[in-house]
């Protein structure tokens, strides 16, 4: 390996080590990390795979040389009595049968093992000295060897004993244990840090350290942490102890000390495969966070028979639950088209193993959120999918975007359809307006279409168009009146008789309203109501398809957006097309559902505002009295107004009117315009 490849390889593993120690102090100092824990194991694998191929450039002091956190100067440094062990790691249930078969083999039995088995929890572990009965000093682990003395702290504890119960525990005891903050005290607490402007934790097992850790045991006082005794160090080969850890922990609460109630005895493999499951399952509604479940062989003779390796007991192993995160790359975006044509974009990610599935696909949710999250194609990106909930883009990494990651533009045409895309300004989602043609839309439409409220064509139920469209027989609402009998028959499950009970309802719906059939279209945005107030406005289904936004927003409650999708609709040739069938096929309605003014009005044409209340008539008589007489109405005053008619107590609308010029009438003089001769 060459000169230059060397120094390369230097010159990388320095800057690793540099961020790695940046990070390990800002998780195990400062309580408060700047990456995920899987970005941490990223950067540690990097390390430690250059190291592997360099091994000459190995240091003592390079982070993969040590294990655990480094205690705090800000503590006073303890060496506990016996060190505290770590866990063996177990992710499958294989890991677990050979966990199990070792220590059969082990204790020469052949049948099941009793364990003890006990959630996992996510906090820091403490280890307590007891000196006859009372607490002397209490320290957190640290690197297993040493740790801080945080007596101060602990003594804030409400559920932590300063005396022990009873009298039947060893002059010099040390008890281990996990201190934690249940989860919705950590809510409560970051919430409060929020308010006063303050730091908030990540999570609830950094909470519990930071409160832990604090130089202040008043602010220690205040926080919300529990702890869990799990077992004991120093003094555990009492003989008067119990035999097994389950009657330990029996003992340690009788001795006044909190144990988790979850702990049980468990049979074999079976047993604790079992009890996994059942944490995992619970594992949302405890009220304290777990990362597992730990199985300790139950007979402490057994256990002393078993001994250690290196840094873990042979009789024990942590069960982890799959990382709730993970980090993969973003290989592209798609857009998929839903059902009512909501356009989201989807990220095609690298495969990536995360809460116990692999996950290759998640949900941007809409635009304005992929852009908030600024997520492009290239970037490495944290996944989170914790329970059962749908897998989430956590965030970005910056850091690791590449010079060529690219930004992603929402589509103009629906990928589905080729229809026009259209997000209507304020709107965070687009949508396809090819509603009437759009495969991805088709079954909604139809659904909508014979709706009871649309064009009532009673027997056409979901199943039925899922069976229609299914077999290709019907793509867009116009196929409905091309059906026949015999053709509905041969659907499966269709009797002949009902066949022609659909068929007959098909072709009653010819004879509609002008409302229904424009609510039967299923533009977005247009109810009932809405459909209603266009039909008065137009009189016919021409002039609304000609209308521009500008024009449909002259109809009073046609804002913005539902003027936008209106427009939208009526443009895309596909659905111009079903409705030019649908006529063709004789859909109809009568020419009288408008009335057209009887004779010209003053108010033909003209934009009205109504503001403070009339004597003689409602608001909503007044809008129909001026919609009747081919005058529209609208919610606020512009220059384009015609009249405002001011009733008692008008407000600011009154002042807006004068300000503007805009000719005032008062209800005299608006009653004068409804009847001119
Ligand atoms: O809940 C825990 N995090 C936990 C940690 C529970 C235990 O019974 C443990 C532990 C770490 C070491 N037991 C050992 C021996």
């Amino acid at each position: 390996m060459s000169v230059p490849e060397r120094a390369q390889a230097q010159a990388e593993i320095d800057r690793l080590r540099a961020a790695i120690r940046h990070h390990d102090h800002c998780y195990y100092v400062l309580d408060a990390p700047e990456i995920s824990d899987a970005e941490y194991d990223i950067l540690m694998r990097e390390l430690q795979a250059l190291e592997a191929n360099w091994p000459d450039l190995i240091t003592p002091d390079s982070p993969t040389q040590r294990v655990g956190g480094a205690p705090s100067p800000a503590f006073g440094s303890v060496t506990h009595p016996e060190p505290m062990l770590s866990l063996d790691n177990a992710f499958s249930a294989a890991e677990v049968e050979a966990f199990d078969r070792r220590v059969r083999e082990r204790l020469g039995v052949d049948g099941p093992v009793t364990y003890c088995a006990e959630p996992k929890l996510d906090g820091l572990a403490v280890s307590l000295l007891y000196e006859n009965g009372r607490l002397v000093r209490g320290a957190t682990r640290g690197d297993g060897v040493s740790g801080e003395d945080v007596t101060a702290n602990l003594r804030t504890l409400p559920s932590l004993p300063l005396r022990l119960a009873g009298g039947d525990w060893p002059a010099f005891l040390e008890v281990r244990g996990e201190v934690y903050m249940p989860r919705a005290g950590f809510l409560a607490m970051n919430q409060r840090l929020q308010e006063a402007g303050e730091r908030v934790f990540a999570n609830p097992r950094n909470a519990a350290a930071g409160s832990l850790r604090q130089l202040d045991a008043r602010v220690t006082a205040r926080r919300p942490l529990r702890w869990f005794a799990y077992g004991l160090g120093a003094g555990s080969n009492d003989p008067a102890l119990p035999d097994t850890h389950f009657k330990r922990l029996g003992r340690l609460r009788g001795w006044g000390l909190p144990v988790c109630p979850l702990n049980r005895r468990v049979s074999g493999v079976a047993g604790l495969l079992a009890y996994h499951g059942e944490m995992q399952a619970r594992r949302a509604e405890l009220p304290f966070e777990i990362d597992g479940v730990v199985y300790k062989v139950d007979a402490v003779a057994s256990q002393q028979h078993l001994g250690f390796v290196s840094r873990a007991p042979r009789w024990a192993l942590a069960h982890k639950y799959a990382a709730e995160e993970a980090v993969t790359r973003v290989l592209a975006v798609a857009f998929q088209v839903g059902r009512t044509g909501a356009v989201t974009p989807v990220a095609r990610l690298a495969p990536v193993a995360v809460g116990g599935v692999i996950v290759s696909n998640v949900s941007l949710h809409n635009f304005d959120e992929m852009r908030r999250k600024d997520v492009r194609i290239g970037d490495t990106v944290i996944v989170r999918r914790a329970g059962d909930v749908i897998p989430e883009v956590v965030r970005v990494v910056i850091e690791e975007r590449p010079d060529d990651a690219a930004e992603v533009a929402l589509p103009t045409q629906c990928p589905e359809c080729g229809a026009a895309v259209v997000r209507p300004e304020g709107e965070a989602i687009a949508r396809c307006s090819g509603q009437l043609a759009c495969p991805a839309q088709r079954k909604e439409a139809l659904r909508h279409f014979a709706s009871r409220r649309a064009m009532d064509i009673d027997g056409l139920g979901d199943k039925l168009i899922e069976a229609l469209v299914d077999s290709g027989r019907v793509h867009d609402p116009a196929d409905l009146y091309g059906l026949g009998a015999p053709e509905l028959a041969a659907l499966p499950r269709m009797a002949e008789k009902s066949a022609a009970n659909i068929v007959a309802a098909i072709a009653r719906s010819r004879a509609t309203t002008l409302p229904r059939f424009l609510y039967a279209l299923g533009i977005r945005e247009v109810g009932e109501a809405t459909a209603r107030t266009l039909a008065a406005h137009f009189g016919d289904l021409p002039p609304l398809m000609a209308a521009d936004a500008e024009a449909l927003q002259a109809v009073s409650d046609v804002g913005p957006v539902v003027s936008a999708h209106i427009a939208a609709f009526f443009r895309e040739p596909h659905n111009r097309e079903v409705i030019a069938r649908l006529l063709a096929a004789g859909v109809h309605w009568p020419a009288t559902s408008v009335p057209a003014p009887a004779k010209a009005s003053p108010l033909q044409g003209k934009r009205v505002v109504l503001t403070g209340t009339l004597a003689g008539l409602t608001r909503e008589q007044a809008k129909a009295e001026i919609l009747a007489r081919g005058g529209a109405v609208s919610e606020s005053v512009s220059a384009r107004t015609d009249y405002v008619v001011a009733g008692e107590a008008a407000g600011s609308k009154l002042d807006k009117a004068r300000a503007l010029g805009v000719t005032v009438l008062d209800e005299a003089a608006f009653l004068a315009l409804l009847q001119p001769d």
